[in-house]
C-alpha cells in the first residue's frame, strides 16, 4: 500500500503532494512502482495535528482520486475517520476505507457494510491530539489484540464479513518506542486471529530513534527492516512511502519463504547466485 499524504503538514510527505497534479502524478508512479493499493489522506494524523474540516479534506482528495481512479486499475482506499469524506471519496472511486478510530462512528460501520467494500481498523490509544502524551498499557499486545478483535467483531455485527476486516495495530498511534517494538516483535498473534492484518512502519519517529535520521526520507533501510520481519510473520498488507525499495525487500522475503518448494522459482530469482 503505497502512501498518498495530500496535505500541507504530513509527518513525511507533507506538502509535496497538496497541489492535485503532483500528487496524481506521484500515485501513478507507486502503482508504476508496484504498489497494489494507493492509500490518500486529506488529514495529517502525525501527534498533536489539529483536526481538518470534512470539506477540506474533500476538497483535497476528491480531484485526486477521480483522476487516479481514472488512469489505474489499482485500488484507492481513503484514510479519514469522517464519514463524509469517506462516502466522497467511494463516489470519487474508493474502493477501501482505511478508518484510524477503527469504525467508532456508527455511520462509518453502515458505509462500509452498504458499499460492500474492506475496512482498515487500526487501534489508537487516545487522540492524534494527545496519543503520545503518556502512552501507557500493562500488555500492550494483549490489549491492542483484544480492542481489534473486539471492533472487527463488532465491524461483522453490521454486516460486515470478516475476509474484508484488516486489522492494523497503529504503530505510533498512542505507543512508545518499546510499545511499537513489542507489537512488531508479536505481529504474528494478530495474523493468527485470521483477519488479515495490515501495519504502517514506515519511516515513524521510533525508526529515526533508533536510527538516530532524524530526516524522515532518510528512514529507509529501517523501514525495510520492520516491513522483512512483518511480511515474514504473515502480514498481508504494508502501508509504506518507499514503494519501489519496499517491493525489492518484499521479492525477496518471498523468494526466502518460497525456496525448495517445487515450481516456486520464477523471474529473476531463477538465475542468481
Ligand atoms: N499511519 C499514518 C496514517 N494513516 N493508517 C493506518 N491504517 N495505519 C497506519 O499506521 C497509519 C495510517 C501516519 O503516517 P502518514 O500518513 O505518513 O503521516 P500523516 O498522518 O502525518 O499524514
Amino acid at each position: 500500500m503505497g502512501v498518498l499524504n495530500v496535505t500541507p503538514d504530513s509527518f513525511s510527505d507533507g506538502g509535496q503532494f497538496l497541489d492535485a497534479e503532483r500528487a496524481v502524478a506521484h500515485g501513478l508512479e507507486m502503482v508504476s512502482q508496484g504498489a497494489a493499493i494507493i492509500d490518500i489522506g486529506g488529514e495529517s494524523t502525525r501527534p498533536g495535528a489539529a483536526s481538518v474540516p470534512p470539506v477540506e479534506q474533500v476538497r483535497r482528495v476528491v480531484p485526486v482520486i477521480e483522476s487516479l481512479a481514472r488512469q489505474t486499475e489499482v485500488p484507492i482506499s481513503i484514510d479519514t475517520c469522517d464519514v463524509e469524506v469517506a462516502r466522497a471519496a467511494l463516489a470519487a472511486g474508493a474502493s477501501i476505507l482505511n478508518d484510524i478510530t477503527a469504525l467508532a462512528d456508527d455511520d462509518m460501520a453502515r458505509l462500509a457494510a452498504e458499499s460492500q467494500v474492506p475496512v482498515v481498523l487500526m487501534h489508537m490509544q487516545g487522540t492524534p491530539r494527545t496519543m503520545q502524551a503518556d502512552p501507557y498499557y500493562e500488555d500492550v499486545v494483549g490489549e491492542v489484540l483484544d480492542f481489534l478483535v473486539a471492533r472487527a467483531r463488532r465491524a461483522e455485527s453490521f454486516d460486515i464479513p470478516g475476509e474484508r476486516v484488516w486489522i492494523d495495530p497503529g504503530i505510533g498511534f498512542g505507543k512508545t518506542l518499546e510499545h511499537n517494538l513489542l507489537l512488531l516483535k508479536h505481529i504474528g498473534r494478530f495474523v493468527a486471529t485470521g483477519y488479515r492484518v495490515l501495519v504502517g512502519p514506515s519511516r515513524k519517529r521510533f525508526i529515526g530513534t533508533i536510527t538516530g535520521r532524524e530526516k524522515p526520507a532518510d528512514r529507509a533501510f529501517g523501514t525495510a527492516a520492520t516491513v522483512a520481519l512483518c511480511v515474514a510473520a504473515g502480514v498481508s498488507i504494508v502501508r509504506v512511502h518507499d514503494v519501489a525499495a519496499m517491493q525489492d525487500v518484499l521479492r525477496v522475503v518471498r523468494a526466502v519463504q518460497e525456496c525448495g518448494t517445487p515450481g516456486s522459482i520464477h523471474g529473476p530469482v531463477k538465475n542468481a547466485q
